[in-house]
């Protein structure tokens, strides 16, 4: 059994950990109402393994993570309420309302995202740590990804210039069991995830993500080796999602029992409880809690309804364009552009497309789709009856 912290680190802890939580409640809640659109993953009961890692690490340190983020990003100090704001797809959220739950940014936090490729987030992680190694710089980086990420190809790359260039970062698997309905012993080989990155002379080891202490201890450790030793390291934290996949997942693929089994070991019960019999903390605290949660998300949600939409002549920022001579004049055939490869080659029904949509975009006033009544979202299918709902794609 792990040792417990002092009063003030616990209560930081229990703090965090329950605001994610009510965080994540009310996203599904609104996702269901159609205030929040695209897909929506949740991340609740994974909460010990996302606070014991952002815990140990420091203002400077980079942390990079998959589209199940929305607790990462808080976790690291994002306000809850630029995060609601950009499930929302409004101008006041983390990415401008342009990304949606998959894609929660914060570079003023070191969070980089966000990212809807499984496994795309671990050669940019590879380059965070360059960059820092490259300028001299003291941070770490942090990458956390899924069971299912860790069979990607670039996995294997990633690992091989981590150690090859010593590089300062941290690999932290979050081992839910499942890649989207399918579980680790259908997708992997080697079900002992930590053992995956040993061939390129990165070592392992496995902790139990559901103890917010022990993820804190590992971490640490992964994180001093990476910023003294320039060693990188492979966590396999052992998680669960209470919730499906996505918001449209029917979980034809596991037991209620199992679930049920899981919840028994939640996260935040089971810390709040030890604090509590240690005496740590005492049951106003943990109210205290509670009720600061409940206040901050639903203020979240009312700061998100108050705030724009992106304007629709926006439509067309923030966007590259790569020039297609540039693009295309690297193809192995031959050095020029091929035939419909040149903007200006191309069909007219491409053309008319491009120029209508510039044109759409360019009028002051024109019919604006409202995402609230054309998101994907499911109008009144509560998480818990959402085997009514197709699987989708995501
Ligand atoms: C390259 C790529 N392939 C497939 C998908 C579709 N997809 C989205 S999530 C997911 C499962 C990933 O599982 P895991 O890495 O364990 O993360 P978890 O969802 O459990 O957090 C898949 C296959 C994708 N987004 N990107
Ligand atoms: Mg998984």
């Amino acid at each position: 059994m792990t040792d417990l912290p002092d009063a003030s680190t616990a209560y930081e802890l229990l703090a965090r950990m329950a605001l994610i939580r009510r965080f994540e409640e009310e996203a599904g809640r609104q996702y269901q109402r159609a205030k929040a659109g695209g897909f929506l993953h949740l991340a609740i009961g994974e909460e010990a393994t996302i606070v014991g890692t952002t815990s140990v690490m420091r203002d400077e340190d980079y942390l990079i993570g998959t589209y199940r983020t929305h607790g990462h990003a808080i976790a690291r100090g994002t306000d809850p309420k630029r995060v609601m704001a950009e499930l929302f797809g409004r101008v006041d959220g983390t990415s401008g309302g342009r990304g949606g739950s998959m894609h929660i940014f914060d570079a003023e936090r070191r969070f980089m995202g966000g990212y809807g490729i499984v496994g795309g987030n671990l050669p940019i992680a590879a380059g965070l740590a360059l960059s820092s190694d490259f300028k001299g710089e003291d941070a770490v980086t942090v990458c956390m990804f899924g069971d299912g990420a860790s069979n990607a190809g670039n996995f294997g790359e990633t690992m091989n210039l981590a150690a090859l260039w010593s590089l300062p970062i941290l690999f932290l698997v979050e081992n839910n069991l499942y890649g989207m309905g399918t579980s680790v012993e259908r997708h992997s080989a080697q079900t002992d995830l930590s053992k995956k990155a040993e061939g390129y002379g990165i070592p392992g080891r496995r902790i139990d993500g559901m103890d917010v202490m022990a993820v804190r201890e590992s971490v640490a450790e992964g994180v001093r080796l990476a910023r003294e030793e320039r060693r990188p390291t492979l966590i396999e934290a052992f998680t669960y999602r209470y919730r499906g996949h996505s918001a449209a997942d029917p979980e034809v693929y596991r037991e209620r029992d199992e679930v049920e089994e899981w919840r028994q070991k939640d996260p935040i019960e089971s810390f709040a409880r030890r604090c509590i019999e240690a005496g740590v903390l005492g049951e106003r605290e943990l109210q205290e809690v509670r009720d600061k949660a409940e206040a901050a998300v639903l203020g979240a949600v009312e700061f998100a309804e108050a705030s724009e939409e992106p304007p629709l002549d926006t439509l067309y920022e923030n966007l590259y364009v790569l020039d297609s001579d540039a693009w295309y004049a690297v193809d192995e055939r031959s050095p020029e552009p091929h035939r419909g490869e040149n903007e200006s080659e191309m069909p007219d029904a491409a053309r008319e497309l491009a120029e209508a949509g510039a044109a759409y975009a360019a009028q002051d006033d024109g019919p604006r789709p409202n995402p609230a009544t054309h998101g994907d979202a499911q109008e009144g299918v509560e998480p818990e009856v959402a085997g009514e709902v197709e699987e989708t794609a995501d």
